[in-house]
């Protein structure tokens, strides 16, 4: 027999949250036959203890433990594949969702035919946000800007991570998902095959009791890459952008280093362009680890490792970038063009080695295998 509903609840420390959520299900859930799948990320805050005892008290519940990986999106989509429901509702474990709108999405899913996914908005009229700081409040409106433009799936609150879906609806895009970031439902949403009929339901988002939020900033830049990678993925790797970005910012940095030490501070041309060179080598590893490959980022004594290895191996490309500057400058071309075409030879060789070898070979001879926690 098949349970009328499953609630699943990503959890990364939430240890203080986790027996209310519990009793609030089982009050406003009473007369369903639920279950509630909390899927962890190895907490260190003693979460594990808990959610092993709750398991084990109340047949309702089940624990999921996941090791060696970090994500909430991927964490919603393995709850749900381990759940024999025909409905699953994904809500946050941290108080902050309604869950009294639990039984409405249930009855919602499993009496009306025309419906495929039952949101709880925290933007329609009757909802509201809480008590968000103003730079969370900012993001979530520009986000919410960028998918109603560019995207135009019809969510009045596409960053919702309160929702319910039907088994069959899940089962059309479960093999297109990209399992990656924060925003399950836009992924859910622009993985379908067809606009899924959707019902929204407001509430108002409740201020955080215990522990702390995992998301600010970087669910901004999840949630660009997301939308990024529904746009242009299929032809070009979002991965390949960023790239291009850092090394956009960082041929910015160049010039402007180049420009300076040779044009105002009267440096030898070779001098300036070395200058500049090494310079934009240090800024393009920092923002690559940062934003390129923020799901492998080099932390401590791996990040100067890291650090001194990329400079190494860019050296190489740098060689060949001063060479072809220098080159040129001495055919009488001008020293901004000079420079420019000289980075871009460095640029190329620098992605192809580097990519290889620091933030794959080297991270994983270096990183502890527990310690290399990737966000999928
Ligand atoms: N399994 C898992 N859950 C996560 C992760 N990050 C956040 N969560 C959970 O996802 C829910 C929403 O996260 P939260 O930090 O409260 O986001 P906010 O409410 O948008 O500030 C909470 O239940 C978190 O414990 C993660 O990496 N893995
Ligand atoms: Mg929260």
């Amino acid at each position: 027999m098949a349970r009328d509903i499953s609630v699943i609840l990503p959890t990364y420390r939430e240890c203080e949250n986790l027996e209310p959520v519990v009793s609030r299900l089982e009050k406003v859930l009473e007369g369903w036959d639920w279950e509630a799948v909390f899927v962890d990320d190895d907490s260190d805050d003693g979460s594990r203890e808990v959610l092993l005892r709750l398991a084990r008290q109340n047949p309702r519940v089940r624990f999921l433990r996941r090791v060696g990986r970090r994500g909430l999106a991927s964490a919603c989509i393995e709850g749900m594949c381990s759940s024999a429901a025909n409905i699953f509702a994904v809500m946050d474990a941290d108080l902050q969702h309604d869950e009294s709108l639990l039984p409405e999405m249930a009855r919602i899913l499993s009496r009306e035919k025309d419906v495929d996914i039952v949101v709880a908005t925290r933007y329609a009229a009757g909802g509201s946000i809480g008590d968000w700081s103003r730079s969370r409040h900012f993001v979530s409106r520009f986000a919410t800007k960028l998918e109603k433009k560019f995207l135009r799936t019809e969510l009045s609150d596409p960053m919702s991570g309160f929702f319910a879906i039907k088994r069959e609806v899940l089962d059309k895009c479960i093999h297109k998902l990209a399992g990656k970031g924060f925003k399950i439902l836009l992924d859910i949403v622009l993985s379908l095959p067809e606009r899924p009929r959707i019902r929204e339901l407001p509430y108002t988002f409740r201020p955080r009791l215990h522990g702390q939020s995992k998301l600010d900033f970087i669910v901004a830049l999840e949630y660009l890459y997301l939308i990024a990678d529904k746009l242009f993925g299929g032809f070009l790797p979002v991965r390949f952008i960023l790239y291009g970005l850092v090394g956009l910012s960082g041929l910015f940095l160049h010039l402007l280093v180049l420009g300076l030490a040779y044009r105002e501070f009267g440096l030898d041309f070779f001098l300036s362009q070395s200058l500049a060179t090494l310079l934009a080598m240090i800024s393009n590893f920092f923002f690559n680890n940062i934003f390129t490959f923020r799901n492998q980022r080099l932390k401590g004594s791996a990040f100067l490792i890291g650090a001194f290895l990329y400079m190494l191996i860019c050296s190489v490309g740098a060689i060949a970038n001063i060479q072809v500057a220098d080159y040129l400058f001495s055919l009488k071309v001008p020293w901004w063009v000079s420079g420019a075409v000289g980075a871009l030879v460095g640029a190329v060789w620098n992605y192809a080695v580097s990519t290889q070898i620091v933030w794959t070979w080297f991270r994983d001879k270096f990183v502890s295998s527990k310690k290399r926690i990737s966000l999928s």
